[in-house]
């Protein structure tokens, strides 16, 4: 498509209505992102995004805004617009009933209720529908990778965070870690704890450093669930994750290894397991991961260890890292490594990066790898 004035002053709604979208990040799991913009006569007459499950969609709030006639004006929505009753009714009777003419769209909604539905109807109603691609479609997928990869496969994204040094070690040899990155490093870890639906560790972790698990900023108001993998079930009772429990939710995934009297003490002290089963521990991940998709957590954010990390890895279900890179050398042929399991054979068949961002951090470098898109 060329780029003329046009598709200029079309690209530059939608980019809006991403951004108004990403003001509720971190707020609207299970919901997507959402931003619309209503333009009458070239001026903007009225924008808004989805402010949460049970709040009106993003389109309802932009007409709301609107303190003229919308009759002939053209929308912009960064996800296509919905035609299914849920918790709110359906944006497609909305458009209809502002009169609105043309609906202009960055990405589509790969729900099963959604997809293509909103704009068959909108079209059948004689309203022009366009969907954009290239840069700004882009952005808009980008902006709802957990929703995306959730709705196509039943699975969370998962983002995998770790701090190494300079030499990839994620510890000293004696198992010490205390700190590799900075402290504006791990505040931004913590910020992405609240931005997740769940955070998840290795049982190794959770006994050698009995950590809680939460978003400890300032301004947080959601939680993420905690996830354990624990295949023995030997996450003891009296740990902070499982005290508690009953402020924010604990699920422990277990195998069939693991004693049942273990199992039952943790269930009645509150805690959700899931007994993953199959061959192989990546293969049980997959299955954790189904669990947890069923539980709706789209997104999961994997803290390690290294062995954890390996499993998922294995699994193909890295779907991003950010890896803060410290300027420490720690040495030593006995400290751990970022990720560990077997590894890549060649590198040719090693997951590469499909993009890559980096950002310095104080004495830090923080590079996020995007390893699929959804
Ligand atoms: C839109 N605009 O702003 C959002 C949409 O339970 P409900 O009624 O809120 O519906 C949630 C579903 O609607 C969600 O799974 C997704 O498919 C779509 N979200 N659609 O047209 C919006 N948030
Ligand atoms: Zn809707």
């Amino acid at each position: 498509m060329p780029e003329t004035a046009a598709t200029e002053r079309d690209t530059r709604h939608l980019r809006r209505s991403i951004e108004l979208a990403s003001e509720a990040r971190g707020h609207t799991s299970p919901n997507p992102l959402v931003g619309a913009v209503v333009v009458q006569r070239g001026r903007v007459i009225g924008e808004g995004f989805h402010a949460g499950p049970g709040e009106p969609h993003a389109e309802r709030v932009a007409l709301a805004a609107c303190g003229e006639d919308t009759a002939g004006a053209t929308m912009y929505v960064s996800l296509e617009p919905c035609a299914h009753h849920g918790r709110t009714a359906p944006c497609t009777d909305a458009i209809l009933e502002a009169g609105i003419t043309r609906v202009v769209v960055a990405s589509e909604d790969p729900t099963s209720k959604a997809n293509g539905r909103g704009p068959g109807i909108l079209r059948d109603e004689g309203i022009e529908v366009e969907f954009f691609d290239g840069d700004v479609a882009a952005a808009a997928r980008l902006l709802n990778q957990p929703f995306r990869k959730h709705a196509r496969t039943g699975r969370p994204l998962v983002v995998f965070k770790s701090a190494m040094t300079l030499d990839g070690k994620v510890a000293t040899r004696t198992g010490d870690s205390q700190w590799i990155s900075g402290a504006a490093s791990r505040a931004r870890a913590h910020r992405w704890r609240a931005e997740s639906d769940a955070v998840a560790v290795g049982i190794g972790t959770a006994l050698a450093d009995d950590p809680q698990l939460t978003a400890r900023i300032e301004g947080v108001s959601h939680q993420p669930r905690r996830v354990v993998f624990d295949s023995e079930a030997r996450l003891p009772v009296a740990s902070k994750l499982v005290q508690g429990v009953s402020e924010v939710p604990l699920t422990l995934v277990a195998s069939r290894a693991a004693a049942r009297t273990s199992v039952e003490a943790l269930e009645s002290a509150g805690v959700d397991v899931i007994v993953a089963t199959g061959e192989n521990e990546s293969a049980r991940v997959a299955h954790a991961l189904d669990e947890l998709g069923s539980r709706d957590v789209q997104s999961l954010l994997l803290e390690g260890g290294p062995h954890l990390a390996g499993a998922f890895l294995e699994a193909g279900e890295i779907d991003e890292a950010r890896i803060f890179v410290a300027p420490v050398l720690a040495g030593g042929r006995d400290a751990k490594t970022v990720i560990e399991g077997l590894g890549a054979e060649a590198i040719a068949g090693a997951a590469r990066a499909l993009s890559v961002e980096t950002e310095r951090i104080d004495d830090d470098v923080l590079i996020v790898a995007r390893l699929a898109e959804w």
